[in-house]
């Protein structure tokens, strides 16, 4: 299928998926978030995919932000439409069965820099830079920054990226754990794909209980997420994966695991 403002792209159990609006630097506008949610819902049901890469078309942005030019005479009604997709299509992403990396590649701001913290890694190329600019436009973050930000780098480093609508450069981002790795352009997707590809070659079942147990674990106080990682850890034991990965190592030969 053929999206007007997405590139997919298959290859060996990794997709690429690349916003591609590289005149509006990939900016985010209603039709481009509801291919995205399209797009995101063929790959949690696609067995043959077992990594994702979230990428922007373009040497500059990844993603920088909602549509401004969209946004501006919205009422409050389509604003909150808005709204709803863009949490929809973030959170659809963030729990997708597959790992998502984000391979940052320029500006990740606002709706952007959002989009990247809904994905499960992020690694930024050396020109990426991150913001949260809403408030200089008049609104708060929309697509759930005021959460994931804190979430990942902590109360005090959010407040001051969101109060003051500053840009940070790659580095800064790394130093706070915003961003996993930082690397050169050129070399962006293709460390993307290398990490992809030692993901995809581990047991899935396993990767996928994983996600599900950090990411469900996290909004459980701790001794409710370490029983509910019991359990997981316990249905692996019904998967072949299971007896493969043992098997192998004590067989002293690498695993074939079928994801199953
Ligand atoms: N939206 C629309 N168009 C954008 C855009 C954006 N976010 N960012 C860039 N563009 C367009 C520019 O208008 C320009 O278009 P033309 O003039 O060529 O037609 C083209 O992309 C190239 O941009 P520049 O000429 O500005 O390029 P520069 O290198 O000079 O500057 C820049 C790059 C990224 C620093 C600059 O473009 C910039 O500051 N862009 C805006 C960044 C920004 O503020 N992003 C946050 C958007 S707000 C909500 C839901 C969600 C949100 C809020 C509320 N609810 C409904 C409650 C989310 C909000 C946001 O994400």
């Amino acid at each position: 299928m053929n999206w007007e403002n997405i590139l997919l792209e298959k290859e060996d159990a990794i997709a690429v998926v690349t916003i591609n609006r590289p005149k509006a630097l990939n900016a985010l506008n209603a039709a481009t978030l509801s291919e995205l949610d399209q797009v995101f819902t063929g790959l949690a049901a696609d067995g043959t995919v077992s990594v994702v890469i979230l990428t922007g078309a373009g040497e500059k942005a990844f993603v920088a932000g909602a549509d401004i030019a969209f946004m501006q005479n919205l009422t409050a009604l389509e604003a909150r439409e808005f709204a709803l997709l863009g949490q929809a299509v973030l959170n659809k992403i963030e729990n997708l069965p597959q790992p998502v990396i984000a391979a940052v590649n320029g500006f990740a701001l606002g709706g952007g820099c959002e989009l990247a913290m809904a994905c499960d890694i992020r690694l930024a190329s050396e020109t990426s830079r991150f913001g949260q600019p809403e408030v200089g436009l008049g609104v708060p973050p929309g697509f759930a920054g005021t959460q994931r930000l804190p979430r990942l780098v902590g109360k005090g480093c959010a407040k001051e990226l969101l109060y003051s609508a500053e840009m940070i450069d790659a580095q800064e981002a790394y130093r706070i754990g915003l961003v996993n790795r930082v690397c050169p352009a050129a070399d962006l997707l293709g460390t993307a794909r290398t990490l992809a590809r030692k993901i995809a070659s581990r047991g899935q079942v396993a990767v996928r209980l994983t996600k599900s147990a950090v990411n469900q674990g996290l909004e459980m106080d701790v001794a409710r997420a370490i029983a509910y990682e019991a359990e997981v850890f316990g249905l692996a034991f019904s998967t072949g994966d299971q007896r493969e990965g043992m098997t192998a190592f004590l067989e002293k030969r690498p695993p074939d695991f079928k994801g199953k």
